[in-house]
Order: structure tokens, then C-alpha cells, then sequence
């Protein structure tokens, strides 16, 4: 393969040229809110919302090959959550991950597969590291467009069905003009109905 460059556009966070860009509306992440009355009531009320948008470089998903996108997660609340990436382990769980916030604000959520919950706050400039075996989600916290750039190994994959299954032990919630980091009490409930 030649060497080669792309343009990463700060402003709107797009890439040039990319691959094929992704547009995840709220009806395709319905699943990841806990107050499905406040999805509900966004599609009645103002249609299927955009919630993220990724823009992946055009590259072999292959060991030895670096994968690099941006990632545009647009500002909104469901219910009292933040709009969020679906989020995911990678398939090959001992690949890390590099982001880099680009503009706006937002957060950074870890969980490792025994369910330890890490919070990395991003803004412009912040690097953030994801090592290997922790799943990864992001979430806009501020009222502009949160966009980040990451990289992360060719042969990593994207197991989503995992955190389908099994959800961030905590969410973020606005309180105020301040995000919270919470116990999610989906994750919660199943825990206590398990142990009883
Ligand atoms: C890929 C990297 C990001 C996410 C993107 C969307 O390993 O972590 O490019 O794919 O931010 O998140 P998600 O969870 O919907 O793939
Ligand atoms: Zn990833």
C-alpha cells in the first residue's frame, strides 16, 4: 500500500476521504436509553433524531494496519442522559485504543469485563488512553458537538452484543449544567435480583 493523508475537517469533524460514514439515529439506539417513554417521545415529537455520526478512513481490517476515524456525537439529552455511542468491547479483547478530542465536551466511559466503571472527561486536546480488555463508550456532556478522532489496531473488531447484553454498570446524567456519573439501575436491579 502507498503512503497516503487525510483531512480531518476540526470544525465539523469530518474526514476526507473516508469509508462509509456512519449515521446512528436514536431509533437504531433506542435500546441504550433508560427512559424509553422520553425515546418515544422524540420520534412522536420531532422524528428520528441524529444522535452520532462516524467517519472511518478507508482501510484493511488487518493485523499490522492502524484504523483511524472521527466521531461527531451531536448534543442532545434522552430523558436525563446524555446522547451516547452505542459502545463495545473489541473483538480480539487485548486491543487498546487511542482518542483524541477534537472539539466540544464529553466524557469517556471504560468498563472492563467484571464491570469496573472508569470516567475519563474530554475536551479539545485530551488524549485519552483505552487499554486493552476495557469496553468503551462516549458521551456528549456539553451543548456543542463532542468530536474525537481515534485509532486502533486493524485485526481489533467491534463485539457490540456484549454491552447489549450486559450495559455499562453506570450512566451519566445531567444535573443541572453538571454531569453525573451514577449507578445505572437497570444493571443494578439485575445484580440485587441475581444475588436474592
Ligand atoms: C472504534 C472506535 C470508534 C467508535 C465510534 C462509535 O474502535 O472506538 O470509532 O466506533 O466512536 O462508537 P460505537 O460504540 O457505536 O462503535
Ligand atoms: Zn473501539
Amino acid at each position: 500500500m502507498e503512503p497516503f493523508a487525510s483531512q480531518l475537517d476540526f470544525h465539523s469533524g469530518a474526514l476526507q476521504p473516508a469509508g462509509r460514514v456512519l449515521q446512528r439515529r436514536l431509533s437504531e439506539t433506542r435500546g441504550i436509553y433508560l427512559d424509553q417513554e422520553a425515546v418515544a417521545r422524540i420520534l412522536d415529537r420531532e422524528g428520528d433524531r441524529l444522535v452520532y455520526e462516524v467517519y472511518p478512513a478507508e482501510l484493511p481490517e488487518e493485523e499490522g494496519h492502524v484504523l483511524y476515524g472521527s466521531t461527531i456525537v451531536h448534543p442532545g439529552r434522552v430523558g436525563d442522559q446524555f446522547h451516547m455511542t452505542k459502545g463495545h468491547f473489541h473483538t480480539r479483547r487485548n486491543r487498546g485504543e487511542v482518542y483524541v478530542g477534537l472539539a466540544g465536551h464529553g466524557a469517556l466511559l471504560l468498563q472492563t469485563e467484571t464491570g469496573d466503571v472508569r470516567m475519563v472527561p474530554m475536551g479539545p486536546g485530551t488524549i485519552a488512553y483505552v487499554p486493552p480488555y476495557w469496553a468503551h463508550r462516549t458521551a456528549n456532556t456539553g451543548d456543542d458537538p463532542f468530536i474525537f478522532f481515534a485509532a486502533w489496531p486493524g485485526d481489533a473488531g467491534h463485539d457490540y452484543a456484549a454491552i447489549e447484553q450486559r450495559d455499562f454498570g453506570k450512566i451519566l446524567v445531567a444535573s443541572g449544567s453538571t454531569a453525573l456519573l451514577v449507578d445505572n439501575p437497570k444493571v443494578r436491579d439485575r445484580g440485587s435480583a441475581a444475588a436474592g
